[in-house]
């Protein structure tokens, strides 16, 4: 045994039931997975932040690759006006997507900058031995630990940090994943994204505005505040969304590092044509929504055929449309009216997310700045009607004839603008006349809606489509209403 490195002793010990030939220890693979040693100088793996992925592995041979992932904890946007403290692999959430190939051996450097406060560690899916690397990586704010692995199992694999509290760790944003490509390669494709769910557990409601610390006991009731892609509710809507031309190939890689949800992920008007679930190495065809445990991947393989937003969701729907579990996937490119006849509608699933809410995000730090403007408090609201009031009074709030009764030019709110406040919260039912008109049926307690939003939407609305505005609405004022009335049962609070 002597003769032996203490590289190859470790390795001996996890192959159960393996006889080893010790006529000449260096010579050829010694167990499944393991492609002989390193060939070539040593390459440092380069590492990339979502949703990107780093460039395929043309590579013949195993070669050591240095990965070198620092840990940062940073106060980051989590919604639109919402910050939050990450604690990240690499300075995102999730951290950087790490590439390597069957075989490679792996010299793993994790640095925690001097600047972070906690102690951190890294648990890898892709690593066979104690705490999957958690065991030798315990890291000191100002430290630095380093261990080797050989990669032995191709396929995709979360990581994590294990550092006492585990779940706080996780719930702050500490996961990613590590594609350990097989010999042969992947098929190349046009695209290749990187996309992973969590949860988030803040003291503050969603959308809360201001800075939301964690909070443990929604944590451990797996009550989530959050549910989102890539760490921020707008990481993959807007200017951030994931885009294709039609007649293009896309692989997906994703991931749920949970703490506590799984994931029904699912692309709406799409059809996932392979998914290699739970990152193995079977994959499952034509795939509406695929399931991705906490703490597991899969790889999604599908191509596009029409142009359109395409939205990413975690089929637990709640969770897509009030917790941010939501993303656009834009492909443009020439109709085909075989396929879909339709013209685009982003509106009947997108919700506010149709529009921009970078307005929003303007007019939350202009109010905790004290200085919100008339102007930024409408524009901030009309991206809020968006999607949420506009579905029944309409786009340009004329209403529906017999339905629901018009916004725009109406008699009742110009002359009880302020009533406005508890029907947005409370809803209403019954009989009532705008300009002549007698609706009698029901508006829902839009009470989800948090007080910001409602003072913003509502001065919108007074002040457009030639309705006379009167004083813009304050959140307080929604705030003494929402204290001092009465909610149907069940409605939000
Ligand atoms: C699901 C459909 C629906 C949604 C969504 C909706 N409303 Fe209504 N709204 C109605 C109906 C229906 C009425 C009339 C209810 C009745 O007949 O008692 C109404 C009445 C009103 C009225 C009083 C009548 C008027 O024209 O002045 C106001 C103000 C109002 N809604 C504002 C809002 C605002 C603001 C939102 C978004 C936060 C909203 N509504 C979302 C259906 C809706
Ligand atoms: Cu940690």
């Amino acid at each position: 045994m002597t003769s032996l490195s203490i590289k190859s002793v470790f390795f001996l010990t996890l192959a159960v039931g393996f006889t080893p030939s010790f006529a000449g220890a260096a010579a050829g693979p010694a167990l499944e997975g393991d492609l002989g040693p390193p060939v070539g100088p040593p390459i440092h793996a380069i590492l990339t932040a979502p949703p990107n992925v780093p460039p395929p592995i043309h590579r013949k041979h195993p070669a050591k690759v240095i990965v070198e992932l620092e840990v940062r904890e940073l106060e980051k946007e989590i919604s639109e006006g919402v910050r939050y403290t990450f604690w990240t692999f690499g300075g995102t959430t999730p951290g950087s997507f790490i590439r390597v190939r069957q075989g490679d051996t792996v010299e793993f450097h994790l640095k925690n900058h001097p600047d972070n406060k906690m102690p951190h560690n890294i648990d890898l899916h892709g690593v066979v031995g104690p705490g999957g690397g958690a065991a030798s990586s315990f890291t000191a704010p100002g430290h630095e630990s380093q261990f080797t692995f050989k990669a032995l199992h191709q396929g995709i694999y979360v990581y994590h940090c294990a550092t006492s509290p585990v779940g706080m760790h996780i719930a702050n944003g500490m996961y990613g994943l590590m594609l350990v490509e097989p010999p042969e390669g992947l098929k190349p494709v046009d695209h290749e994204y990187y996309v992973m769910q969590g949860d988030f557990y803040t003291v503050g409601k969603y959308r809360e505005k201001g800075l939301q610390a964690f909070d443990m006991q929604k944590a451990i009731d797996e009550k989530p505040t959050y549910v989102l892609f890539n760490g921020s509710e707008s990481s993959l809507i807007g200017d951030n969304a994931l885009t294709a031309k039609v007649g293009e190939k896309v692989r997906l890689f994703i991931g749920n590092g949970g703490p506590n949800l799984v994931s029904s992920f699912h692309m709406i008007g799409e059809i996932f044509d392979k998914v290699w679930f739970e990152g193995g190495t079977r994959y499952q065809e034509n795939v509406q929504t695929t399931l991705i445990p906490s703490g597991g991947a899969a790889i999604a393989e599908f191509h596009t055929v029409v142009p359109g937003s395409f939205v990413i969701v975690d089929h637990s729907i709640f969770r897509a449309f009030n917790k941010g579990a939501l993303g656009i996937f834009k492909v443009t490119g020439e109709e085909n009216k075989l396929v879909y006849s339709g013209k685009e509608v982003d509106s009947v699933y997108l919700g506010d997310k149709a529009e921009s809410l970078a307005a929003v995000g303007q007019a939350a730090t202009a109010t905790a700045e004290g200085r919100l403007s008339l102007e930024e408090q409408v524009k901030a609201g009309e991206a809020l009607f968006t999607g949420t009031c506009s579905v029944c009074h309409q786009p340009n709030g004329q209403g529906i004839e017999g339905a629901f009764p018009p916004l725009a030019g109406s008699d009742l709110l110009a002359a009880t603008p302020k009533r406005a406040i508890p029907i947005a919260l409370n809803g209403l039912t019954g009989p009532v006349t705008v300009n002549g008109k007698t609706f009698n049926s029901v508006m829902p307690p839009m009470s989800q809606l948090n007080d910001d939003e409602i003072a913003n939407i509502l001065t919108y609305v007074t002040h457009s489509w030639g309705n006379k505005g009167i004083e813009p609405y304050t959140a307080a004022e929604i705030k003494a209403i929402r204290d001092s009335t009465a909610r149907p049962a069940g409605a939000a609070n």
